[in-house]
């Protein structure tokens, strides 16, 4: 039981749920570790959205809200940390919500489709086909989900799906606390920002913009920037770590 009183209530909080799911066999026993990785990382930018990360996830609105075909892509950790987040975000700009994942077996997409399911997103269901040029099997996906898309939400995403995404001409949105991941390199952009941060931020987004500040969002994203703006914000807290 962790006291509420402590100040690191939220991330214990989480840490807990990810153990808890690793335990029911819904996050991979990898996935704790890239927990881990996303812990450090959020760390280092103050475990807060930065400025740079909310206009990021404005962006990332208005992309979806522009797309013809959005999807957003499940894998275990984002239904243990944000099932809730993924519903609100789908009823917020219509995309579809598909399981992917890097670990995959019909038990953990059976499982991982029923929490979501449970916090009221509507899962993607079919026959699952290699349609992917990857030889892992993040290249079955549904030929009417992610395969059809032409913008994909991908929260903790690797990296070879990604490039695999973006080299069949899709728009790839990544949220990843580690702007040097290839996944963040590769995205079309990136939100250098704690998922279960950003889900309701996107959400808000897409329920507040207006089309005149949609068109400019769009035209503006630059991931270069994003990326950049999220490495100078992580080395001023370093350099003053001590201050
Ligand atoms: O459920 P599966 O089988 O699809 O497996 C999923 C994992 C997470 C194991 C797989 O996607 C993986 O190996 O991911 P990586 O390559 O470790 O990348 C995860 C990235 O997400 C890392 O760069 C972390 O810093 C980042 N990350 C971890 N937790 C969060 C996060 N970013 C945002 N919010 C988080 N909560």
């Amino acid at each position: 039981m962790i006291p509420e009183d402590h100040p690191r209530y939220r991330s214990l909080v989480a840490r807990e749920r990810i153990a808890a799911c690793a335990r029911h066999g819904v996050v991979a026993l990898e996935g704790v570790a890239a927990h881990g990785r996303g812990e450090a990382f959020d760390y280092l930018i103050g475990e807060t959205t930065t400025e740079s990360a909310a206009r990021a996830e404005q962006t990332a609105a208005a992309l979806l809200l522009a797309a013809a075909h959005p999807v957003i892509s499940v894998n275990g950790n984002t239904a243990a940390l944000a099932a809730d987040g993924v519903a609100a975000l789908q009823r917020a700009c219509g995309a579809a919500v598909e399981v992917n994942l890097f670990h995959r077996t019909e038990s953990r997409i059976e499982k991982i489709s029923a929490i979501l399911g449970k916090a009221g997103a509507r899962v993607l269901d079919g026959e699952a086909e290699r349609l992917l040029p990857l030889s892992h099997d993040r290249a079955l996906c549904l030929r009417n989900g992610i395969y059809a898309a032409d913008v994909v939400l991908v929260p903790l995403e690797d990296g070879d799906r990604c490039a695999a995404l973006r080299d069949m001409g899709k728009t790839v949105i990544a949220i990843d606390l580690n702007p040097l991941s290839r996944t963040a390199r590769t995205a079309s952009l990136t939100i250098v920002d704690e998922l279960t941060r950003a889900l309701p931020r996107i959400t808000g987004a897409c329920e507040t913009l207006t089309p005149g500040e949609r068109e400019r969002l769009v035209f503006g994203c630059d991931n270069t920037v994003f990326l950049r703006e999220a490495l100078d914000e992580m080395t001023r807290r370093l350099c003053h770590a001590l201050d």
